[in-house]
């Protein structure tokens, strides 16, 4: 080396310029990219996770790629029996299929739009190249009504993401467009991945009642569902005692984060959308998970507690179904003979809410065409006033391949039940009347 450049190099380090040892990091796919690795088998490279409610994308092979279809689509939703919506789905569903991969696959998504505006796709999480972040106007031109574009890129990681698109967010993730993705690491041996893995997307709307089109410019939500439905249509989660038990979250909902509480156990948070706990014995464990707009939350736990436990977003407006901010607070009112005489001119005339809102879930009174006003569900001991962004996991001793067992046959004796005189004398309680 000439003395003059070894001097430029000198005063360069000197001055904090570019070290010579400095070296550019590889990307994040290009070990993938290297190792090319043949697509993952389901069953075999992993087990397929669970979408209650909801579908896996079907995809073709072709010349080791994973081949998907996408199509954006204006589409007919059952919220709940009663409530259809008119909205925008992939694939005629709320959310999309689910997305399921193996660490190291190659894909090629094809993405159509059926929709009557452009839009795009964004894949939420993943690492990939720049150009097929899906961003309309940044990384690419949107994608015109009636055309298809194609995104090719290897999933690098095992993880949780999401997808939806990136072009008038506010309108097309509002009207349902949103999907998970599933990118299982390789494991082999089945005794090292979780027995069952749940996925389920949380969403909110505002579907004024008696109509059928959600209203994405309003900032309040009256109908809050987990992969598309809301309780009572939720599909329960089945597991058998001394399984491990994932169940990955996401949430991209317009503006709530959801704190989900599961009854019956504690678990910990395992991974986000960035990827997993290093050493799971350190993490603190917990009973809530609050998985924020945009987010992903995997927890885990041992299924060890049989029973039916309810699992649910704790706020409570959370929890029930078409909700409008419209009524009038009925609470503590005394109704008097009022109701006798409103009778007179309407007949069959109630006052309700009067003590909350259980009234309302069965009052018997007619309500608009295609609304499930406060229907809550149905539980085996009664009226639960409970909907919404709401499920049960069903924990048995064995169950016939997972399918649905149906409500918990509780042991004798185990059931919470009106005290007797004798339980109250027992015990010294004394009541006054
Ligand atoms: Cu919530």
């Amino acid at each position: 080396m000439n003395k003059f450049f070894l001097f430029l190099l000198v005063l360069g380090n000197a001055y904090g310029g570019v070290e010579s040892s400095h070296s550019i990091p590889p990307r994040p796919w290009a070990k993938a990219e290297q190792e090319n690795l043949p697509p993952g088998l389901p069953h075999i490279d992993y087990t397929p996770a669970v979408v209650p409610n909801g579908t896996t994308a079907e995809f073709k092979v072709v010349d080791g790629v994973k081949v998907f279809h996408l199509m954006a689509e204006p589409i007919e939703w059952e919220v709940a029996e009663g409530l259809k919506i008119q909205t925008w789905g992939y694939n005629g569903s709320v959310p999309g299929p689910m997305i399921e991969v193996s660490e190291g696959d190659r894909v090629r998504i094809y993405v159509t739009n059926k929709l009557p505006a452009p839009t795009s796709v964004h894949w939420h999480g993943v690492l990939l190249p720049c150009g097929m972040d899906g961003v309309a106007g940044v990384t690419q031109v949107a994608i015109p009504p009636g055309e298809t574009f194609l995104y090719e890129f290897i999933f690098p990681d095992s993880g949780t993401f999401m997808y939806h698109p990136h072009f008038d967010s506010m309108t097309q993730e509002g009207m349902g467009l949103t999907g998970m993705i599933l990118v299982h690491k390789r494991e082999t041996d089945p005794s090292k991945r979780p027995t069952r893995d749940f996925a389920i997307m949380l969403h909110e709307w505002n579907i004024k009642v008696g109509t059928s089109r959600p209203n994405v410019m309003k900032m309040d939500f009256n109908i809050l569902t987990m992969n598309g439905k809301v309780m009572p249509a939720t599909e329960p989660l089945v597991a058998n005692l001394g399984d491990t038990v994932w169940i990955r979250y996401g949430n991209l909902s317009a503006m709530d984060h959801h704190p989900i509480h599961l009854h019956g156990y504690s678990f910990k948070i395992i991974g986000s959308g960035g990827g997993w706990a290093k050493d799971k014995s350190v993490l603190l464990p917990v009973t809530t998970v609050l998985v924020p707009v945009g987010a992903i939350k995997v927890i885990e736990f041992l299924a060890d507690n049989p029973g039916d436990w309810i699992f649910h977003c704790h706020m409570t407006h959370h929890t029930m179904n078409q909700m409008n901010n419209e009524f009038p607070n009925m609470i503590g009112m005394k109704i008097g003979d009022f109701d006798e005489k409103m009778r007179q001119l309407i007949p069959g005339y109630k006052t309700l809410g009067t003590t909350g809102m259980r009234d309302m879930t069965k009052s018997g009174m007619p309500i608009p065409e295609n609304s499930i006003p406060m229907l809550g569900y149905d539980g085996p001991f009664g009226q639960t006033v409970f909907g919404g962004m709401a499920n049960i996991l069903r924990v048995r001793e064995k169950t016939d391949n997972y399918k649905d067992p149906g409500p918990y046959a509780f042991p004798r004796g185990s059931i919470a039940a009106p005290a007797t005189c004798g339980d109250l004398l027992k015990d010294g309680i004394v009541l006054d009347h």
